[in-house]
């Protein structure tokens, strides 16, 4: 019996479906199988029983005990009162409640918002106030950070919020392991249909949120985990944040589920305890930003820790310069694997028998026969192959629309349904593809997503600033560092103000700017927009080391 009927019939309202042409295709070619989280749990449980799954600081569960807890949580959960289709922002650390948490949602129908453990009141409340959600789920700390204090906060900006749920010591909250209650029935849901939401790293005034349905999702994991070859005897490092796209599936703790492996969760990427992580418990994959790989080569010169059973290292997030890819092979004795990816769908891999040039110079090839790659200029005509131009895709776990943004959509994707993922790339014969630069008004620092808009309007909002625009600058450690021109209205701004200020405001640290410059004015084109470039230019120069 379904108890909710509607969740076959109508897709969940601000959620853009894929065509029925296309739906039908990507199902006769067997990428999307009709298939939920939940299913797909079971199936994994009754095939992997009690091999460990999930190794975390202070618990390790088995396949069969991840299954059978999930639906007892689901059934606390439900027992709350939340229903299928109700959003619940999850902000959670490396740890084995992730998982639970989110297979909870999933068999319930519920809709995990996977917010990263850096956000702020700023997103959270955003998120929560956008979607609405009913609850808010938790760690009481992580990092010398008090969430269940922001969650305070959160509850007096959004109304809905009815539930705080969190993992370890309550406070005022209800704690999650209260929840683990007895197996109850639980609603059915429908494998076309969203089952959370991923964030996209934007380029506009707010964050974007993108809806990922069971069998779009479950294809890209499945996918990812024949290319990366994974097995029973996989074990998987989840180093950065379990929530982030490629953590979580590029083939991430998700391909490893699929294939029967280990997941071992790091509550930090430092090589100090990373590195631990890798001795003890033989880990054979993770995955890094180009950043963190640059640190990761420096620490093993001098490490004691024996790390030979790695035998792929994944690289993505931002562009990764050949002269560190380079030298991944010759220190960790491990295949380097680049990564090009987007939570809003497509997923690019170098394979294992790539050449070493290949694997060290471009950014991978599709995951998907199915994945439609169009390279194009200003006016969407296709460029030669091997130029450079705006990369647009559509496939069958690209989404076609981001959630309730109709007017951002119009612009986001062509009228066929492409997204223009705002990169700036060249193809080559072979597939590959080279990322040379981006298109869109983003700031890429180190893999993490700043959106100039977003920054500038929280800048904007300071009494004492006229006019603001926030520009990347080149940066030798984490690729690009964020710097933000600021036009005074009468008095100067002192830019410890401005920082005292934006912090003030709840962003997420990574989102502060790195670097304030006071302006007479801002630099306009020809057409009278903000000169970006010149803005850029002059950043650059002036940064940059003298004598060169
Ligand atoms: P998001 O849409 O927020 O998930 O961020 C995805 C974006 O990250 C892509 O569109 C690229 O701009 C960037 N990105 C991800 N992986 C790479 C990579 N390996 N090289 C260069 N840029 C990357
Ligand atoms: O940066 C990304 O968003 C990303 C990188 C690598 C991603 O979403 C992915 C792989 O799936």
């Amino acid at each position: 019996m379904r108890v909710d009927a509607s969740s076959e019939t109508l897709p969940l309202e601000g959620f853009t479906p894929w065509p029925p042409n296309f739906a039908d295709r990507y199902r006769r070619a067997g990428y999307w199988r009709g298939e939920t989280f939940g299913e797909w749990l079971r199936a994994r449980a009754e095939r992997f029983g009690d091999a460990i799954v999930l190794v975390g600081e202070k618990r390790r569960l088995s396949y069969r005990e991840l299954d059978t807890r999930a639906s007892r949580l689901a059934a606390g959960i439900f027992r709350l009162g939340i229903r299928p289709r109700d959003r619940v922002v999850v902000q959670l650390p490396n740890v084995v409640e992730f998982f639970e948490v989110c297979f909870a949602l999933f068999r319930l129908g519920a809709l995990p918002v996977l917010a990263l453990p850096a956000h702020r009141r700023s997103e959270i409340s955003y998120f929560c106030q956008f979607t609405e959600a009913v609850a808010y789920i938790i760690a009481d700390k992580d990092g010398g950070f008090d969430y269940r204090a922001l969650a305070e906060e959160i509850r007096a900006e959004a109304e809905t919020v009815n539930h705080v749920l969190v993992a370890g010591e309550p406070g005022p909250f209800t704690a999650l392991e209260s929840l683990y209650g007895e197996l109850a029935p639980l609603p059915e849901t429908a494998p076309g249909d969203v089952a959370f939401f991923q964030l996209s790293g934007g380029s506009t005034g707010v964050p974007k949120l993108i809806p990922r349905t069971h069998d779009d999702y479950l294809y890209s994991v499945r996918a990812s985990a024949e290319i990366c070859a994974l097995d029973a005897d996989s074990v998987y490092l989840a180093a950065l944040p379990a929530a982030h796209n490629f953590t979580l599936s590029s083939p991430g703790s998700l391909g490893v589920l699929h294939a029967g492996g280990r997941v071992v969760l790091s509550r930090r990427p430092s090589p100090d305890e990373a590195f631990r992580w890798i001795e003890e418990e033989r880990v054979t994959v993770t995955a890094v930003v180009p950043p963190l790989c640059a640190v990761w080569l420096e620490a093993a010169r001098n490490n004691r820790h024996d790390l030979s059973s790695l035998r792929v290292l994944q690289v993505g997030g931002s562009k990764l310069g050949a002269e560190v890819a380079r030298r991944v092979r010759g220190t960790f004795g491990c295949t380097l694997q680049q990564v090009f990816g987007m939570a809003e769908g497509l997923v690019n891999y170098t394979r294992f028998d790539d050449p070493e040039d290949v694997i060290v110079e471009t950014q991978g090839r599709p995951i998907s026969p199915d994945d439609e790659i169009r390279v194009v200029d200003d006016d969407d005509r296709d460029v030669e192959i091997g130029q450079v131009g705006h990369l647009l895709t559509r496939g069958p776990y690209t989404i076609r629309g981001y959630y309730k943004a109709d007017a951002h959509n119009e612009r986001a994707f062509t009228r066929d349904g492409f997204y223009r993922t705002g990169d700036l790339v060249r193809q080559a014969a072979s597939g590959h593809l080279v990322v040379e630069g981006r298109a869109k008004d983003q700031i890429n620092r180190g893999g993490e997503k700043i959106a100039a808009e977003e920054i500038e309007n929280h800048v904007l909002a300071h009494p004492a600033v006229r006019d603001a625009a926030l520009v990347a600058m080149p940066d030798a450690f984490l690729g690009e560092r964020s710097c933000v021109f600021v036009v005074p209205r009468d008095r100067p701004v002192a830019s410890r103000d401005l920082i005292t200020f934006l912090r003030a405001r709840g962003l997420a640290p990574y989102k502060i700017p790195d670097r304030v410059e006071l302006i007479d004015d801002l630099p306009k084109t020809s057409v009278g927009k903000v000169d970006k470039k010149a803005l850029r230019r002059w950043i650059a120069d002036k940064i940059a080391p003298k004598g060169q």
